[in-house]
Parts: structure tokens; sequence; C-alpha cells
């Protein structure tokens, strides 16, 4: 889609730190790092949001999913855990309508101390 940011990401017309690239999905990190190593997670099929998914989509994002938070993990070490976190619309908080998922690491001074 020619005007999606994300899109232009994928095409490498706007440069982006790359997390992960297969065929099908493309992981980079997040121009506002919420913490150290928060990543976006988007399927290369230009889709506006979860709403526009089918079973056979679903499968192929969140199936890469377990594998680029592992690497997220990996080159985080301080991690401790992580937040997988998908806004649908404007009023969900969805600032760029190429569908994406936050992997969010969290680390110590992130504990609410449940
Ligand atoms: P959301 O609010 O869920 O739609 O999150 C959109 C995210 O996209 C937001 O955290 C910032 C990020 N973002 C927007 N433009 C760019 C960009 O050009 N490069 C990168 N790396 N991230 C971007």
């Amino acid at each position: 889609m020619t005007d999606c940011i994300f899109c232009k990401i994928i095409e490498g017309q706007i440069p982006s730190a790359k997390v992960y690239e297969d065929d099908k999905v493309y992981a980079f990190l997040d121009i506002t790092q919420a913490t150290p190593g928060h990543t976006l997670v988007i399927p290369k099929e230009h889709v506006s949001d979860i709403f526009q998914y089918d079973a056979q989509l679903a499968g192929e994002v969140f199936s890469r999913i377990p594998k680029i938070a592992k690497a997220i993990m990996g080159a985080y070490p301080q991690a401790k855990g992580m937040n997988l976190i998908n806004n649908n619309g404007q009023v969900a908080y969805q600032s760029v309508f190429h569908s994406h998922f936050h992997l969010i690491p969290r680390y110590s001074s992130d504990d609410p101390g449940f």
C-alpha cells in the first residue's frame, strides 16, 4: 500500500532496525522504545487491523511470535518478561493502520511487586 509507513519499512524505503524477517512476517524495533528491545511484529500483507485477519494470516503471524519473543529475550538478557499488545482502531490507541503486535520486554525495575 503506497501510503503505509510500515509497508515502506518492509520494502526498505524507510530504514528500520530489523529483528526478524521471513516471507510472511517482518519485525523491527519500535521507534519509541517503551522499554529496551520494544519490537513490532507485522504481517507483510497489508491489513489494517485484527478485524481483517483470517485464520491463515493469524497462523502466519502468531506462529512466529514465540520465536521472535525468544530472540528478543536473548538479545536483552536482563529482560524478565514481556508484554504482547495489539491495538485495533483509533479508539483503542492504534496510530499506524498496518496491523502490528508490540512485544515489550519487561525488567526488574518494571515489577509491580504483586
Ligand atoms: P500503535 O499505537 O499500536 O498503532 O503503535 C504504533 C507504533 O509504531 C508506535 O509505538 C510508534 C511506531 N512507529 C511509528 N512510526 C514508526 C517508524 O517510522 N519506525 C518505527 N520503527 N516505528 C514507528
